[in-house]
Formats: structure tokens, C-alpha cells, sequence
């Protein structure tokens, strides 16, 4: 099949002394790495919506596509049959296990939900079949719950009970589809849950709402069986002011008032990070200590930019402590790591694409396998370790068995304890981490 990225052949894996810019310098996908391969690790999908839909356009530019894709004009359902061609060459030709859509991605909006539906499922009939032919698997589906007018007040939280019950339609129907997909994972990005102000906004009620919506998502994967894991991608504002699902700590609390923290985990993006004013790695941290990590959407943002950039990782040094924080968690599981980016808008070129992914592939890879040297010497693990030490001892043991107040007072008394400052080593951390980079 001849499609725009037909220009090159199958991105391999070269090393890292290579010069061919159409090659992966470090993520050789079979390399085992702390017993198993690094595709298994990093199970790395590329999406659907910046590769294939975004046409370059910017809230500065009047009209028309600034990139040419032959599927941005003709019969809307021909040409998502096209645009569908020409993704899985792209997903073939980089060698990408995964993939990732939302259903206005791959299909267009019909004038009735029925409609809709019916376009979805003539494109997903289509994609089931070449993921057949590929191999390419699912990564993660999703339900575009922010595009449309109906959702500029929100899905699950809008004010009108209509768009709720529209949302749910729309939900459930890409839930089983990620279902006959064999998706990994089904994602709920709430980017209209929330408020432009407060003014006008119930937001008690709006909370116990978007509790009913996940509660409802929850219920039926059970019915129908999904085996995937559900998943919150937590963003703190844009496009809304303000929204519900701010960061990892955010979601687990509102996950635990509804009783859904251990039906839902959270899908960490490195540039929602940092617009929470978090680092990528304290979200990472906070996910696995409190037992929702899932997935991953790999990106990054613009130091001099305070907004969602969508940038491909270029930094491998940046990704080390979150990359460190997952190995401690076992991997991500039934998670992967998504290609949440896309070119500048002056990379017209389809070939600019290819070299986005492949570089963001090369970062990723080149930050675990630092990471995985590090963690495999045992050497920071055991500077941790001995930190903490005084917590394996008997006073330790017995604070965490739960210790009063009045008998630690009484401890403390007749033990004379005095404990003095400690150095954190700080500098002799980095300085060892910096041996691994
Ligand atoms: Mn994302």
C-alpha cells in the first residue's frame, strides 16, 4: 500500500553509533533488560489524533490545513478510511506495538449519535482487520467527550442532564469497542470536567455526578466483561479554568470517596505535570505509592510556555527518576507508554512525524536503560535503605504497629533519646545518578 510515509522503510534499530536519521539508535525492542525484553517494558503506541487529524492548525490561524494529508478533503467516510490506510503504515513502518484513538479521531461526528456510531463502527470494522494483518495491538481507547458544542460546560459534570446521558451513549460504545479491540486499557480524559468560574457552577453536585459517570463506566466494563483497565488522565486546567481531575493525588481522593480506587488507575502525562507544577517523576511517585499507577502519555512541555505543548521527549536525563520509579513499581502492566506528541507546526513534511517518533522512541529508551543500570546496581537502593534503617529496628517496628502518643513519650523518657540531624547526601546522589547517564 502506498501511502504519505510510503517514502521510507521500516525504522530499525541501528546503535547508537549510527548516522542514519531513519533508525532507532536505542530502543532495540528485543534487548532484555532486568529480565525481559524493552518492548515489554516501555510498550511504547503512538495516537491517532496529533499524527492524523491535527492539520497544523493554531487558535492563530484562520482556516484551511496548513499540512497536506490527502485524507483532510473528500467524502468524510472515504477518507477516514484513508486517513485508517495510512496510520497503520505509519504505525508499521516504525515499528510501533501500540496504538491509541479516540472515536472522533477515526471516525467523523454523524447529526445523530446513531449516525455517529455507525461511521465509528465502519472504520473500527476496518481497523480490526489491519490490526489483524500487522500485529499492531490497542493500547488504549477513548471517547472525545470535549470537542463537540454539547460539552463546552462539560460531560459527566455539565449542568444539563442530557449532555450526561449523550456522554454516557457515546462512552458506552467506545468501551465495548476498545472491548472487540482487545484495548489494554479504556482512558477518560475529563479536559471539560471542571469550571470557567464558580459563579455559575454546583460543584459539590458536579463532583457527586462525575462520581456517578465513572461508577457507571466501572459497572458496565464488569458487565461486558473488559479485561482492560479504566484509567483518569489527570490535567489541571486547559481547556477548562479549573479541572476536577488536577493531578494523581486529586483523582486518588476522588476516586476514594466514590469507592472506585481500586476500579481506576490514572494515565500520567509528563506535560500535565508540570502545568500542575508538579515534576514528572512526583506524579509517577505519588501514582505507585498510592497504587494507581496505569499508563503513561510521553511528551514534554516548553520551560518558556505555560501551556500543553505536546512536545516529543528529547531528554533522555529528564526521564531517569520517573523511569527509576517504575521499575521500583514492577512496570506499568497492562499500561504502555503513548506518544502523546506532535511536530511543530512548521514540520510539514509527513517525514517529520516519523522522526518525532523516533526520536521520542530513542529518549525513552535511552532514559530506561540509565535508569535500569542504576537500579541494577543496588547502589542508590542501598543508600535509601540505609537512610531509612532505624524503620527495620524495634522503635521503628513499633511505631508502625501503631504506637500511642503516651508510650512514646514514656520511650523517649526512659530511653533518654536524642536523636541528632543526619545528612541526606543530596549532591552525592546526583552525582551517582550522573555516573549512569
Ligand atoms: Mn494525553
Amino acid at each position: 500500500m502506498n501511502t504519505v510515509y510510503s517514502i521510507v522503510d521500516s525504522i530499525r534499530y541501528e546503535g547508537p553509533q549510527s548516522s542514519n536519521r531513519l533508525a532507532y539508535r536505542w530502543y532495540d525492542a528485543q534487548r532484555v533488560v532486568l529480565g525481559k525484553p524493552l518492548v515489554e517494558w516501555l510498550r511504547p503506541a503512538a495516537c491517532y489524533w496529533h499524527n492524523f487529524c491535527w492539520a497544523g492548525q493554531d487558535p492563530f490561524a484562520l482556516g484551511g490545513n496548513l499540512f497536506e494529508r490527502p485524507w483532510f478533503s473528500g467524502e468524510p467516510l472515504a477518507a477516514a478510511q484513508m486517513k485508517l490506510d495510512a496510520a497503520f503504515d505509519f504505525f508499521q513502518r516504525l515499528n510501533m506495538p501500540f496504538w491509541c484513538f479516540h472515536d472522533r479521531d477515526v471516525a467523523p461526528e454523524g447529526t445523530t449519535l446513531r449516525e455517529s456510531n455507525a461511521y465509528l463502527d465502519a472504520v473500527l470494522e476496518r481497523a480490526a482487520l489491519k490490526m489483524q494483518d500487522s500485529g499492531v495491538q490497542l493500547l488504549w481507547g477513548t471517547a472525545n467527550l470535549f470537542s463537540h458544542g454539547r460539552y463546552m460546560g462539560g460531560a459527566a459534570t455539565n449542568p444539563d442532564p442530557e449532555v450526561f446521558a449523550y456522554a454516557a451513549a457515546q462512552v458506552k460504545h467506545v468501551l465495548e469497542w476498545t472491548q472487540r479491540l482487545n484495548g489494554a486499557n479504556y482512558v477518560l480524559w475529563g479536559g471539560r470536567e471542571g469550571y470557567e468560574t464558580l459563579l455559575n457552577t454546583r460543584l459539590a453536585a458536579e463532583l457527586d455526578h462525575y462520581g456517578r459517570f465513572l461508577a457507571a463506566v466501572v459497572e458496565h466494563k464488569h458487565k461486558i466483561g473488559f479485561k482492560g483497565t479504566l484509567l483518569i488522565e489527570p490535567k489541571p486546567q486547559e481547556p477548562t479554568k479549573h479541572q476536577y481531575d488536577y493531578d494523581s493525588a486529586t483523582v486518588y481522593g476522588f476516586l476514594k470517596r466514590y469507592g472506585l480506587e481500586g476500579e481506576v488507575k490514572v494515565n500520567l502525562e509528563v506535560n500535565h505535570a508540570t502545568l500542575a507544577g508538579h515534576s514528572f517523576e512526583h506524579e509517577v511517585a505519588t501514582a505507585a505509592a498510592l497504587g494507581i499507577l496505569g499508563s503513561i502519555d510521553a511528551n514534554r512541555g516548553d520551560e518558556q510556555l505555560g501551556w500543553d505543548t505536546d512536545q516529543f521527549p528529547n531528554n533522555h536525563v529528564a526521564l531517569v527518576p520517573a523511569m527509576l520509579e517504575i521499575i521500583r513499581y514492577g512496570g506499568l502492566g497492562a499500561g504502555g507508554m503513548n506518544f502523546d506528541a506532535k511536530v511543530r507546526r512548521q514540520s510539514i513534511e509527513p517525514t517529520d512525524q516519523l522522526e518525532g517518533h523516533i526520536g521520542g522512541l530513542d529518549t525513552l529508551a535511552r532514559a530506561f536503560l540509565c535508569a535500569a543500570a542504576l537500579h541494577e546496581s543496588g547502589e542508590l537502593d542501598r543508600a535509601v535503605d540505609e537512610r531509612y534503617s532505624g524503620w527495620s529496628g524495634e522503635l521503628g517496628r513499633h511505631i508502625e504497629a501503631g504506637a500511642s502518643l503516651d508510650d512514646l513519650a514514656s520511650r523517649v523518657h526512659q530511653l533518654g533519646l536524642s536523636p541528632q540531624p543526619r545528612s541526606g547526601r543530596q549532591e552525592r546522589l546526583e552525582n551517582l545518578v550522573n555516573r549512569y547517564i
